[in-house]
């Protein structure tokens, strides 16, 4: 899919701005009630999560409907060229009305979706722009959320068995079996894009080296077209090659290859124009590859040093902010990092542009999140799942694929693994051919583990790179650093059997930044420096642990519990990006790990 571009035969015309907004009370279903929507109206900014724009509970809290209006005008200039209205990520559910019709639902809160305007708008003509929205997470939504009636660190049931408290409850509510805050909405940027009637639809770029040349193959998906011409431009917007055809192999002399920082990430262009049409699309020349236990890019060894993150931050909730993208990847450089995960769900598409272009390194997670976690049945057989997530994969690959920066896809975060080992093993290796099978350039693909029983679980061995999540030291072997270095050695001699190469996806712990000690026990900043020390030097002692990544980049705000004080303070960067202790540890280690070589 590609990312709406303006140039001499596209536009774009956006709708972000000042919405009407209300909560259902219940009533409507995700239908549109315009009466309801006229009274209840209230003015929200899109794109952010609504969650904290108001001060008010009810916002904060809300589960089910909830409904976004608008009215728009495309310029008359426009009438002879195709309308797309695309709306870049609504977060959980939506239905889209267009002057009281419904046009389009989507499932799934964090990849984008279109609808095709011919016939439904005309320009010149005003429209009236209705979205109703769903935040209600289950057995059968990626991420997954609880039915049982228990909250993930949620501490409503006092004493009483959740399942007994569920009946009384008179409020819906929400049990995400995820420790994210629940943010809801228009997450990211809404726009109409307009395109000649003849037009591109889609671009593949499969990169691949030889010798000293780069070779492209490429194909382009056409509407109306019956031909096309793709020039690659160098940085300096030098053409370098070029060939016709909708599909064909272009072979760049002396190619310069997209490299991850401290390294060069040279992108190339991609023109590609029809008779009609014209589209420009930048790329990476670079390959992955697993080999033994090396994770290779541009046939070298590479380690990962960076995070796991999210998009998170105050008043916006989960909504695009271009701001703290570009802060944060300022904030990767600055602590001498190469990578992230995009933990736990897709990020908005302006992050994997700007990680083309600083050569930062992305593991692509789908918000598959919490499958099983704490279930009493196999998930596997009772979760109505399957479908959706083969969905959202083929989805975020079409999105994302000719990205240089993404490496590897994750296709989820913590599955149970250990308790329906069987029926877990079919689901995670199926999926994993399925992903394979989707993806053009065939990166590694993976999900991440986080059994304590890694013995008993059969799928992670199975993954191009084995990932874990591992927490010894925090919320086992608690502040008692020596027993969670012996507990990560007995894991880590049984992974060296599997022969694979392993990143540490998570590992961490909670800190109050300012909160000094002299003898570093929990929660001080002493601690967490103590903790990433003594665990990082056993991790330098293992060839095959061939990446780490802290958990977390920021504190981010989750759902209320017992374990969480003002949300989850794993940071290294406090959640307004300043730095603790560890940020200045991690800076200092990873100045000086190569990206390339640090393990042979
Ligand atoms: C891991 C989860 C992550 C949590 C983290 C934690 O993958 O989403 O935030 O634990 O508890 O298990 O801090």
């Amino acid at each position: 899919m590609l990312y709406p571009e303006t140039n001499e035969k596209r536009s774009v015309i956006s709708l972000d701005g000042v919405w009407s907004f209300c909560l259902d009370d219940g009533s409507n279903g995700g239908n549109i009630n315009s009466g309801f929507i006229e009274r209840n109206g209230e003015m929200i900014a899109v794109p952010a999560s609504y969650n904290d724009q108001k001060d008010d509970l009810r916002f904060r809290e809300h589960c089910g409907w909830a409904y976004y209006s608008r009215r728009f005008t495309v310029p008359e200039i426009y009438g002879n060229e195709r309308l797309v209205l695309r709306f870049d990520a609504v977060t959980h559910y939506a239905k889209v009305y267009i002057d009281g019709k419904l046009v389009c639902e989507h499932k799934g809160g964090f990849l984008p979706f279109e609808i095709e305007l011919d016939g439904i708008v005309t320009a010149g003509k005003k429209s009236l722009l209705q979205v109703a929205v769903n935040n209600e997470v289950n057995h059968s939504t990626l991420p997954v959320g609880n039915e049982e009636g228990t909250a993930f660190f949620g501490s409503d049931n006092a004493g009483v068995p959740s399942v007994e408290m569920a009946k009384v409850w008179r409020k819906k509510r929400n049990l995400p079996n995820f420790d994210f805050f629940n943010y809801a909405g228009i997450n990211r940027s809404v726009r109409i894009y307009t395109t000649p009637k003849d037009h591109i639809d889609d671009i593949t770029i499969v990169p691949d080296v030889k010798g000293k040349d780069g070779i492209v193959r490429y194909s382009v998906s056409v509407s109306g077209c019956s031909d096309a011409v793709v020039t690659i431009l160098d940085r300096d917007g030098n053409e370098v090659a070029r060939a016709s055809g909708l599909e064909g192999e272009i072979v760049i002399k002396d190619a310069k290859l997209w490299n991850p920082y401290p390294g060069d990430p040279y992108l190339y262009t991609a023109l590609v124009t029809t008779e009609s049409d014209k589209y420009s699309l930048r790329f990476g020349i670079r390959t992955v590859r697993v080999e033994g236990n090396r994770f290779l890019i541009n046939g070298k060894p590479f380690f990962f040093k960076g995070f796991g993150k999210h998009e998170d931050s105050a008043v916006h909730g989960r909504g695009f902010d271009l701001a703290y993208d570009v802060k944060d990847m300022s904030l990767i450089k600055w602590m001498n990092a190469n990578s992230f995960r995009t933990s736990h769900y897709p990020y908005a598409e302006e992050m994997y542009d700007l990680a083309d272009e600083e050569g930062i390194v992305i593991i692509d997670e789908t918000p598959a999140v919490g499958i099983g976690a704490g279930a009493s049945q196999d998930p596997y057989r009772t979760f109505n799942i399957r479908e959706h997530h083969e969905a959202v994969i083929r989805d975020l690959v079409a999105r994302d694929k000719n990205h240089p920066s993404v490496v590897m896809w994750s296709m989820a975060n913590e599955p149970d693994t250990e308790h329906f080992p069987l029926s877990a093993r079919e689901y995670w290796t199926s999926l994993y051919a399925f992903t394979h099978a989707q993806d053009p350039q065939d990166r590694p693909v993976t999900f991440v583990c986080c059994q304590n029983n890694y013995e008993a679980d059969l799928s992670t061995r199975e993954m191009d790179v084995v990932c874990i999540n591992r927490y010894y030291g925090w919320y086992n072997l608690s502040g008692d650093m020596e027993a969670a270095c012996y507990a990560w050695n007995i894991e880590l001699d049984f992974w060296q059997k599997i022969n694979k190469p392993l990143i540490i996806t998570e590992y961490g712990a909670d800190t109050l930044p300012g909160f000094h000690l002299t003898a570093p026990e929990m929660f001080s900043e002493e601690f967490q420096v103590m903790y990433y020390d003594l665990i990082n030097r056993e991790f330098d002692k293992r060839d095959f642990v061939i990446g780490e990544h802290p958990w977390n980049f920021a504190d981010f705000n989750t759902i209320q519990g017992v374990y969480r004080a003002d949300g989850n303070r794993k940071g290294l960067l406090t959640r307004d990006r300043r730095p603790k202790m560890a940020a200045h540890y991690f800076r200092k280690r990873w100045a000086e790990i190569p990206s390339f070589g640090y393990k042979k």
